[in-house]
């Protein structure tokens, strides 16, 4: 069993809906356990400033399901959640579910890039994530909550349950 840390986002269609919904889901995942969930953050848009406000949560399984496995099940998750891909990036969507961590493990394939590419430079990923783990290590040695002193808040709201 590996602890995975999955970010969670949506910008349409009730956006906080959508969140809670995604977590029923990975509640039921196979081969998983739930074991974590931050609040909600509202979060300004990164990419494209002409869309809503996000919504952004971070998640914590344990599964004995390989990466490969569970990114076929979180897709499957966004698609019957509405997501429609679209080219543009960075764009709006109903669901996001981003593989962040996946336990110590570093992944690169065509089609996953773990830990995300992005995770230490969003701030609507790092402080969910210091949330359910503060005193997380990343792959690469550095500890997460060294990344906070430099990294702006960008408006980041904690919502109320
Ligand atoms: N996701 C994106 C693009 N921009 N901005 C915020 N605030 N939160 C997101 O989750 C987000 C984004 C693409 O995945
Ligand atoms: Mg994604
Ligand atoms: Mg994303």
């Amino acid at each position: 069993m590996e602890i995975v840390y999955l970010g969670l986002g949506a910008n349409l269609n009730a956006p906080r809906e959508q969140l809670e919904n995604a977590v029923v889901a990975l509640r039921g995942l196979p081969h998983s356990e739930f074991i974590a969930l931050s609040h909600h953050y509202a979060s300004k848009p990164m990419g494209p400033q002409d869309q809503p406000d996000y919504v952004n949560a971070v998640a914590a399984i344990k599964t004995a399901l390989s990466p490969e496995q569970l990114l076929d099940l979180t897709q499957k998750i966004e698609l019957e959640h509405g997501r429609v891909r679209k080219k543009e990036r960075w764009g709006p969507r109903t669901l996001d579910i981003d593989i962040l961590l996946f336990g110590e493990q570093i992944i690169n394939t065509e089609r996953l890039t773990v830990p995300h590419y992005g995770l230490t430079e969003r701030e609507f990923v790092v402080y969910p994530l210091l949330e359910i783990a503060p005193n997380l290590l990343l792959p690469s040695g550095k500890k997460l909550n060294t990344i906070t002193a430099t990294l702006a808040l960008n408006e980041l709201q904690q919502l109320p349950l």
